[in-house]
């Protein structure tokens, strides 16, 4: 037997899983010990930490994966600490149905998100930075940390690198928002990019597949692709949706399971009359019950 050690899987593409084992800042072709190879393969996920050897031609055989904290599905990622939602105000429009989606699915994962405006450098008009100012109230009252960047500018950068300390984190957004070129901003990797699809017709630069990218001491930075449509209706019901929206958790209501639609005695009614929660947000609610969960919201528009 050699000498154990303790590594991660960094990506699982098409030519082979790639182990990286911080103890010697490198990485390796990774396979299972075992017989039923394939089967083992396919269960092991991107950010699994696991146990093995190296053989004398410098591959990982994996004897063991360790434990799980959590696991995304899209992409496939294991064990991150942090997701940092990045959006933008313009260019593309800010998508707030999208962020407070991504936001609910996030904590539902047990993930904590961090949004980052990115692209600020285009926010030259008062009208502009007056828009910014505003989301970045409601969602930094709504109990989210919220970070203003530009990887153009490479502006307030060193904030954000100050979340990746430590950590698996993962870049997650809209198409286009700029996830990846905020991780060539970061560790200065190019991202590997995909030729124009036919078929999707997105860009030369799209994201695809599930890559960890290794930085710092013990930090691995996650790109993914970009969400065109989030249904949070295949991870919970509709009831479950309000105890993901982490301001309604403050209040209380007279019926346990109140929906906070039309109930008497609402908390979360009464804080919204009172400006404790944003009709924003509140919106966003009543908008995703609506959209993903087909409830009849029609009688309070
Ligand atoms: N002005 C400005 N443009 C930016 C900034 N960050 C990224 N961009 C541009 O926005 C476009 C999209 O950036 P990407 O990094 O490919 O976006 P992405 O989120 O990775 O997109 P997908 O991989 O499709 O999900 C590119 O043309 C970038 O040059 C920024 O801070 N300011
Ligand atoms: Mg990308
Ligand atoms: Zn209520």
């Amino acid at each position: 037997m050699g000498k154990e050690y303790r590594g991660i899987i960094i990506s699982k593409e098409g030519l082979g899983t790639f182990g990286y084992i911080p103890e010697l800042k490198e990485r390796y072709l990774a396979y299972a010990r075992g017989s039923l190879i394939k089967k083992k393969m396919k269960k092991i996920f991107v950010g699994d930490y696991f146990k093995g050897e190296l053989t004398e031609d410098k591959k990982i055989i994996i004897e063991e994966i360790l434990p799980r904290k959590n696991q995304l599905f899209r992409p496939k990622i294991a064990n991150v600490d942090k997701v940092l939602l990045i959006t933008t105000i313009k260019n593309p429009p800010l998508n707030t149905g999208m962020l407070d989606k991504l936001l609910v699915a996030y904590d539902y994962y047990q993930v904590e998100p961090v949004i980052v405006f990115n692209k600020i450098d285009l926010l030259e008009s008062e009208e502009d930075k007056k828009e910014l100012k505003k989301w970045e109230t409601i969602y930094t009252n709504a109990g989210y940390s919220v970070l203003k960047v530009s990887a153009k500018d490479k502006k307030n950068i060193e904030d954000l690198i100050h979340f990746l300390h430590d950590n698996i984190c993962v870049f997650a957004g809209a198409s286009g928002v700029g996830k990846s070129s905020l991780i060539t901003t970061i560790t200065g990797i190019e991202i590997k990019t995909q030729e124009v699809s036919k078929k999707t017709k997105r860009g030369r630069h799209t994201t695809v597949g599930a890559r960890l990218i290794p930085f710092g001491e013990n930090s691995f930075i996650g790109d993914t692709p970009g969400f065109s449509k989030v249904d949070l209706s295949y991870i919970m019901d509709a009831g479950e949706l309000s105890g993901f929206f982490r301001e309604f958790a403050d209040y209380s209501c007279k019926f346990n399971d109140c929906m906070h639609i039309t109930e008497p005695q609402c908390g979360v009614k009464e804080a919204l009359e009172n400006g404790d929660i944003s009709k924003e947000r509140y919106n966003s609610y009543l908008k995703i019950l609506e959209e993903d969960f087909g409830v009849n919201i029609s009688k309070i528009k």
